[in-house]
C-alpha cells in the first residue's frame, strides 16, 4: 500500500479575516488569499487549512454557519473561491476547509424553521427538551464560552442545546436526516475540488442521550463527559467516510476537545476507516492552575514532555497519526507562552519550531508563527472582539475579580492574542489593509514582519522554511521511533528518532540560559557519523556526547 501524502505534508493554517485585505475594508479576504499564495509556496508548505469561509453573522467569526453553500460576502464570491482554488492547485498547495457541523447558527434556515413551531420539519434538527418540573434548564452542562448550555424558547416552551454561544445550536446527529445532509454538503465541497477538511469539535456530536444532570464527580462537572468521545461518535465518523471521505484522496483532522489517547487512536487508525488524524490540546493546557484556562500560571515544563511523548509513543503503537502544533486561531502566540517573545524571541520561536517539527504527525503552523508573531497584549477591553472574551471578562468582574487581573489574564490567554492581522511590512497597519483593521495590529509590527523576515537569511522564517525541507529529505522524521531522554531534566527537552541504522537526535534547551545536555547511556551512538541539520545559533557542539546550549539553543543531529 502506497503511504498517504498527507502523512509528509506540512499545512498552514489561514485565519481569512486576519490574512489579507485587498478591499480597504478592514478584513481580510480571499483575494488575499491569492495574492499571497507565491509567498506560503516559497514557504514550501503543501496544504492550506482555512478556517471558516461560509456565509455567516460571525459572531464566532465563522464558526457559527448560517448557509453552508454560501462564502461570507466580506470574504469574496464563490468565484473568488473557486479561483483560489485553482490558482493553489497550479502551485501545487492543497486546501482544506473547515467543516463546522457539531452546530449552525441560529441564523440558518433549518433553526429558523425549527423555531416556528414544534412541528417544524426542522425542529429535530437541533436538539430540544422540556424545561425541568421547576421550570429550569433541561441539565446543568455548562457552555464553552461560559453560562448555562442551553436557552429558552418562549414561543415554543422547549430549551435547546449550544455548547458554544447562544447563537451556536447544537445538531442533532441522533437524526438520520441531518447526517445526510452534511454528508450532501461535503460532496458539493469535494467536487469542486477541495482536498479535505478540518473537523471542527468533532467528538462533541455524539450526545448521551440520557441527558443526565453532571453530579461534579468527576471533575470539571460541567457536563462534558456526556458528550466528549459520546456514544455513537466512532459510528457517525464511519458512516461519514463510507457515503463521503472513501469517495475522495482527501485528508481530514479531526479537532478533539478533551479527548483520549484511545480514542484518538480509533479515529485516525486507518483501518478503522474515520479519519486522517487528530488534533488535541493536553499539551496546551500545561500553564493552566487546577485544569482552569482563566488562571495566570507558568508553563510545567515536565508536564509538557511528559504529555507530548505519552501521546507520541502511545499513538505509534495504536497506529494512530498526530497532527502536531502549538499554535492556531484558539491559542495564544507560542512564542509569548512557551518561550521568550522579548530578547530571544529569534531564538525561542526557531527552538519551538523545531521541537514540535521533529515529532512524529504532520505538523500545522498557524499564520504568522513563520515569523515569530508576539501576543499584542492589549491594554483595554475595548480592544478585544473575541465572543469568548468578552463574556469571560463580563463573567469575571460579576464575580468580583478586579479589573487589572482580568485584563493581565486577557493578555495572556485571549484567544484574540493569535488573531491580530499577519505583519506584512512596516507601513501602516502592518501592510494588512489600507483601511483600518477589525483588530488592532500589535505594536511590534515595525520589526516582526514578513518583508524584514524575507530579507534576513537568519530570520524564524528561513528556519521553518527549512524544517519543511527537511521533512521532505529524511524520511525518518515521518517514519522513525519516538524515544524521549533526559525526562527529568527542567530546561531540556531531547528526543531521538530511531530509523534503521540512523537516527535524528534533537536538543531543545527551552529556558534563556545555558546548560549542558549530557547523552545518557541509553541512546547508542558509537560509530555512528554526526551532523547538524539545523541549529539557530552558528557554531553548534558537535559533539554529541555532551553540548553545551546557550538560551534556547536547539539542534538537529542526523546519526548514521
Ligand atoms: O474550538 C473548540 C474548542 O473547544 C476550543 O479550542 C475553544 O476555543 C476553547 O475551548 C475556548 O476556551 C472550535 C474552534 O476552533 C473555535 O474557534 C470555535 O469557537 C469553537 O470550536 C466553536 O465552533
Amino acid at each position: 500500500m502506497t503511504e498517504p501524502w498527507w502523512k509528509k505534508s506540512v499545512v498552514y493554517q489561514i485565519y481569512p479575516k486576519s490574512f489579507y485585505d485587498t478591499t480597504g475594508n478592514g478584513t481580510g479576504d480571499l483575494p488575499g488569499i491569492i495574492a499571497k499564495l507565491d509567498y506560503l509556496k516559497e514557504l514550501g508548505v503543501d496544504v492550506l487549512w482555512l478556517t471558516p469561509v461560509y456565509d455567516s453573522p460571525q459572531r464566532d467569526n465563522g464558526y457559527d454557519i448560517r448557509n453552508y453553500y454560501q462564502i461570507y460576502e466580506e470574504y469574496g464570491t464563490m468565484d473568488d473561491f473557486d479561483r483560489m482554488l485553482e490558482e493553489a492547485h497550479s502551485r501545487g498547495i492543497k486546501i482544506i476547509m473547515d467543516l463546522v457541523v457539531n452546530h449552525s447558527s441560529t441564523e440558518h434556515e433549518w433553526f429558523q424553521d425549527a423555531l416556528k413551531s414544534r412541528d417544524s420539519r426542522y425542529r429535530n434538527y437541533y436538539i430540544w427538551k422540556d424545561p425541568k418540573e421547576d421550570g429550569s434548564a433541561p441539565t446543568n452542562w455548562e457552555s464553552k464560552f461560559g453560562g448555562n448550555a442551553w436557552e429558552y424558547d418562549e414561543a415554543t416552551g422547549q430549551y435547546y442545546l449550544h455548547l458554544f454561544d447562544v447563537t451556536q445550536a447544537d445538531l442533532n446527529w441522533e437524526n438520520e436526516q441531518v447526517r445526510n445532509d452534511v454528508y450532501e454538503m461535503m460532496h458539493y465541497w469535494f467536487k469542486k475540488g477541495i482536498d479535505g477538511f478540518r473537523l471542527d469539535v468533532i467528538n462533541l456530536i455524539s450526545k448521551d442521550q440520557e441527558f443526565p444532570d453532571d453530579d461534579g464527580s468527576v471533575p470539571p462537572g460541567d457536563g462534558r463527559k456526556f458528550y466528549t468521545d459520546g456514544p455513537k461518535v466512532h459510528e457517525y465518523l464511519q458512516e461519514m467516510n463510507s457515503e463521503v471521505l472513501s469517495k475522495y484522496d482527501s485528508m481530514t483532522v479531526g479537532e478533539m476537545s478533551s479527548t483520549t489517547i484511545e480514542n484518538c487512536i480509533k479515529y485516525s487508525n486507518p483501518e478503522r476507516n474515520e479519519l486522517s488524524m487528530t488534533f488535541n490540546f493536553h499539551h496546551l493546557k500545561v500553564d493552566y492552575e487546577n485544569g482552569d484556562k482563566w488562571t495566570l500560571a507558568d508553563f510545567d515544563f515536565l508536564a509538557l514532555k511528559r504529555i507530548l511523548s505519552l501521546w507520541q509513543v502511545e499513538m505509534h503503537k495504536g497506529g494512530g497519526w498526530n497532527a502536531l502544533f502549538w499554535c492556531n486561531h484558539d491559542q495564544p502566540r507560542v512564542v509569548s507562552r512557551y518561550g521568550d517573545d522579548g530578547q530571544y524571541r529569534l531564538e525561542s520561536a526557531k527552538m519551538l519550531g523545531t521541537a514540535v517539527h521533529m515529532l512524529q504527525g504532520t505538523p500545522y503552523i498557524y499564520q504568522g508563527e513563520e515569523i515569530g508573531m508576539t501576543n499584542p497584549y492589549f491594554k483595554k477591553i475595548e480592544d478585544y472582539r473575541d465572543v469568548e472574551s468578552l463574556n469571560i471578562y463580563k463573567m469575571k468582574m460579576e464575580e468580583g475579580m478586579s479589573k487589572e487581573k482580568i485584563l493581565k489574564i486577557l493578555q495572556s490567554k485571549s484567544r484574540d492574542n493569535s488573531r491580530t492581522p499577519v505583519q506584512w511590512n512596516a507601513e501602516k497597519h502592518a501592510g494588512f489593509t489600507s483601511g483600518t483593521p477589525w483588530i488592532s495590529v500589535a505594536g511590534n509590527y515595525q520589526t516582526v514582519n514578513v518583508e524584514n523576515a524575507l530579507a534576513d537569511e537568519n530570520s524564524v522564517f528561513y528556519h521553518y522554511k527549512k524544517l519543511i525541507q527537511l521533512r521532505k529529505q529524511y524520511d525518518i522524521i515521518t517514519y522513525g521511533d519516538y524515544q524521549l531522554i533526559l525526562e527529568e531534566d527542567p530546561e531540556i527537552f531531547a528526543y531521538v528518532r530511531n530509523g534503521q541504522d540512523e537516527k535524528l537526535l534533537v536538543v531543545n534547551n527551552f529556558y534563556g540560559k545555558d546548560t549542558v545536555f549530557e547523552l545518557p547511556e541509553t541512546v547508542e551512538a558509537d560509530g555512528y557519523k554526526v551532523e547538524i541539520l539545523l541549529s539557530n545559533y552558528q557554531d553548534s557542539g558537535e559533539d554529541v556526547s555532551r553540548i553545551k546550549l546557550r538560551p534556547y539553543e536547539s539542534v538537529i543531529y542526523y546519526l548514521n
